[in-house]
């Protein structure tokens, strides 16, 4: 059985690809103890699907993949909030605002990744990446809260967490702009870098990589 699960998210606002799910499923062709799922992006679906694969594939490691496109970097998330409030709506056409994902849930839960040393060994796999504080507030936040929330009331021993990715640079090209990109063969790097420290670390480096702003 898989020990890891990692998760990549169907296309979204108007995009025909997401680099979080090609990199994903390439890290699952490689290795043996990754189990690929695809999530929708869908409020309404995501935490069921992501539900079932937790119970189907049992790991002992549970790492989310999404989106961000404008962002340079691969950006393990340090906490998800409690939080839905949507800037678009999903590919089912719902646009939740101001709702809570878990109602009377905690405000937030910290990721269970040593994110400090994630981040230390994508960028020593060439990488480049950095801690995020947010993970903004649309389907990649509530898929982040709710297996945060999965984890600590059923599946105690397990860890898990959320990592956002850029933008591809085949959908940089392909819409004419000028955005930030990562190829799907790096962020696949950055995955495997990132799922096997968590697999190694499970006390997170003590150095800074917090932010101003
Ligand atoms: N990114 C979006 C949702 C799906 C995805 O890949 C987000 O950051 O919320």
């Amino acid at each position: 059985m898989a020990r890891v699960l990692m998760t990549g998210f169907a296309p979204f606002g108007g995009e025909s690809v997401n680099p979080s799910w090609q990199a994903v499923s390439l890290v699952a062709a490689r290795r043996d103890d990754v189990a690929a799922v695809e999530l929708p992006c869908e409020f309404a679906a995501s935490l069921p699907a992501l539900r079932r694969a937790v119970v189907t594939h049992r790991p002992s490691l549970v790492v989310c993949a999404g989106q961000a496109g404008g962002r340079s970097e691969v950006t393990p998330e340090r906490v998800a909030i409690n939080l839905v409030d949507a800037r678009i709506p999903d590919n089912a056409g719902a646009q939740p605002v101001d709702i809570p994902v878990v109602p009377d849930g905690p405000a937030a839960y910290f990721t269970t990744l040593p994110v400090k040393a994630c981040v230390a060994a994508i960028r020593a796999a060439g990488v480049p990446a950095s801690v995020s504080h947010t993970a903004g507030t649309y389907v990649c936040n509530q898929v982040f809260y709710g297996l945060m929330h999965l984890l600590a009331t059923e599946f105690p021993a397990a860890r898990g967490g959320f990592v956002h990715v850029p933008f591809s640079p085949a959908q940089v090209a392909a819409a004419g702009k000028s955005d930030a990109s990562l190829s799907v063969e790096l962020i696949a790097r950055a995955l495997e870098a990132l799922a096997d420290t968590a697999l190694r670390v499970t006390e997170d480096l003590m150095v800074s990589a917090g932010a101003e702003h």
